[in-house]
C-alpha cells in the first residue's frame, strides 16, 4: 500500500551534516519526497508531537532536544519531510532502526549515528512515524495540506528519466 510518513532530520543530524546521507539512504530504500521544509519548532508544536511522552521523566530534555536547544545556532531547527512509497512507514523505521541507538542494528542511521546524551535523552539522528495512523497525525501537526505535492508512483519512479525527455519537447 503506497503510505506517507513524516521524517524529521534532528538537530543532532544537522549539526553533523549528515542530511545527505539520511536523504540518500531514504532514496535507496524506493522512497520520494512528496513535502519538504526546514522549521523553528515552537514549543506548542514539540508538546503536540511528543505529547504520548509526557509523563516521562526525559520528557523536558526531549523538548530542548527538538526544538534545537541543545546543538548550537546552526542547528537550531529541523528539517522536515514528507515522504511517499510502498510501505513507506516501515521502510523508514527499518532505514532509522531502533530507537535506543546501542540497540539499533549498526547499520541503521540510529546504529551508526545516534547516542545518549549524559542527561539521558536518545539523540537518534531523524524522528521517524510509527505507523500509519500516527504518520497521518504528524504530518496534519507539520504540513499544511497544500505543501504536500500530490506526485504519483510512476511518475516519481520515472523522475530522472523522464525530465529530459520532456525537456527535449521543448518546456
Ligand atoms: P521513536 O522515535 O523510535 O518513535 P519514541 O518512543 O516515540 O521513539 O520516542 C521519541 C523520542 O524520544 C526518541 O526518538 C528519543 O529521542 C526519545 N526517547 C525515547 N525513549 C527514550 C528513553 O527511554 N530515554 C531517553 N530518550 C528517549
Ligand atoms: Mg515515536
Amino acid at each position: 500500500m503506497i503510505e506517507n510518513t513524516l521524517v524529521l532530520i534532528k538537530p543532532d543530524a544537522l549539526q553533523r551534516n549528515l542530511t545527505g546521507h539520511v536523504v540518500f539512504r531514504l532514496a535507496q530504500a524506493g522512497l520520494y519526497i512528496v513535502g519538504a521544509k526546514v522549521v523553528q519548532v515552537s514549543d506548542a508544536l514539540a508538546h503536540e508531537h511528543y505529547k504520548h511522552l509526557r509523563n516521562k521523566p526525559f520528557f523536558p530534555e526531549l523538548i530542548r532536544y527538538i526544538k534545537g536547544e541543545l546543538h548550537g545556532k546552526l542547528s537550531s531547527g529541523v528539517l522536515a519531510f514528507v515522504y511517499r512509497g510502498e510501505n513507506a512507514v516501515q521502510k523508514v523505521r527499518d532505514v532509522a532502526g531502533a530507537t535506543h541507538p546501542e540497540q539499533a542494528d549498526p547499520k541503521s542511521l540510529r546504529g551508526a549515528y545516534g547516542r545518549i546524551t549524559t542527561k539521558g535523552v536518545m539523540e537518534n539522528v531523524i524522528h521517524a512515524s510509527s505507523d500509519p495512523a500516527e504518520a497521518q497525525r504528524e504530518i496534519g501537526l507539520w504540513f499544511a495540506p497544500e505543501e504536500i505535492v500530490d506526485l504519483e508512483p510512476a511518475v516519481a519512479g520515472n523522475a530522472s528519466r523522464s525530465v529530459p525527455r520532456k525537456a527535449k519537447g521543448g518546456l
